[in-house]
């Protein structure tokens, strides 16, 4: 082969070489999901139907490593907030189940771990009671002192629903096979969670103490907010662990919360799945809506 001949062969080569890598290039940007504008102020990411790799062997008992095959689905870039709750409740007069209860759980700066505070008069409206601050003052924070059969009932309203355990981590994931959808270290400044040892007190490292606004941290790489902590979100489908009659009262929860610590529920990561009673209303428990893509 002369010396002209190998240039060109070289040259033909490296042709082949960038149009490589150009398509695969093209290919990972035709995968990134679009998004779309959804009812009542909803933004959806429209989540490609597919295999998915989920779960991980350092969560075995919960969520063991496993493939999924999905439809094609939507998915809000948001927590529902209290904006977006407050015009479900104008619409339909809803009544949830804290205001029918009279009563919702409430966490306050101080308490022991795990120590939770029935307090009368606690509802979305008021998620730390009557002497916190009202929805009104929180609009674009994520709705709390919402049960499981609220979530739904706000889902069918707006002809959605929950999104299932495999869902939620497809979309929490964006490709990610990692613990955090940022790597595999928790990072203070992506989430918000409880930072400090106990709930007696809060260093304050992420800024927020209780809920935080929805769009505080960095977006996922599919563009969802708040997939770790801020609330626990309600997820259709039981907890793998689940008995048989456990329908009635028990819901899976995903991301954890601002209450969530490393010392206590440290279910803030894309693998855990969370044990949540279906009535129960707590200041920490919010939701995601889904759509079904053709929809
Ligand atoms: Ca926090
Ligand atoms: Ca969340």
């Amino acid at each position: 082969m002369s010396m002209d001949e190998r240039r060109s062969v070289r040259a033909l080569a490296l042709a082949l070489l960038l149009t490589l890598a150009l398509m695969v290039v093209g290919a990972a940007q035709a995968d990134a999901p679009t998004q779309r504008k959804g009812p009542n102020g909803h933004r959806l990411v429209l989540v490609p139907a597919g295999k998915y790799t989920l779960g991980s062997a350092k969560s075995a008992m919960r969520n063991p490593p496993h493939v999924v095959t999905v439809k094609s689905f939507s998915i809000a870039t948001t927590e529902t907030t209290n904006a977006q709750f407050a015009a479900f409740v104008k619409a339909t007069g809803y009544v949830s189940d804290a205001e029918k209860n009279g009563a919702g759980k409430v966490f306050f700066e101080g308490m022991r771990d795990w120590e939770w505070e029935q307090v009368k008069g606690a509802d979305w409206r008021h998620p730390s009671g009557p002497g916190g601050r009202s929805w009104e003052e929180l609009r674009d924070h994520p709705v709390t002192q919402i049960s499981g059969s609220d979530a739904l009932a706000y889902c069918q309203w707006i002809g959605g629903r929950l999104p299932t355990l495999d869902e939620w981590e497809i979309a929490a994931r964006a490709g990610a096979t990692t613990r955090y959808p940022w790597g595999e270290d928790f990072d203070p400044k992506r989430a918000n969670v409880w930072n400090g040892v106990g709930h007696e007190h809060n260093t304050r490292e992420d800024g927020f103490v209780y809920t935080s606004p929805v769009k505080s941290f960095p977006p996922n790489a599919w563009g969802l907010y708040d997939v770790i902590g801020n609330v626990f979100e309600y997820c259709a489908g039981l907890p793998r662990d689940a008995r048989p009659g456990d329908a009635a009262h028990l819901m899976a929860g995903r991301g954890g919360s601002w209450w969530c610590s490393f010392g206590t529920c440290h279910f803030f990561n894309l693998v855990d799945i969370g044990r949540m009673d279906r009535h129960g209303s707590l200041s920490n428990q919010g939701f995601r809506l889904v759509m079904d893509a053709a929809e």
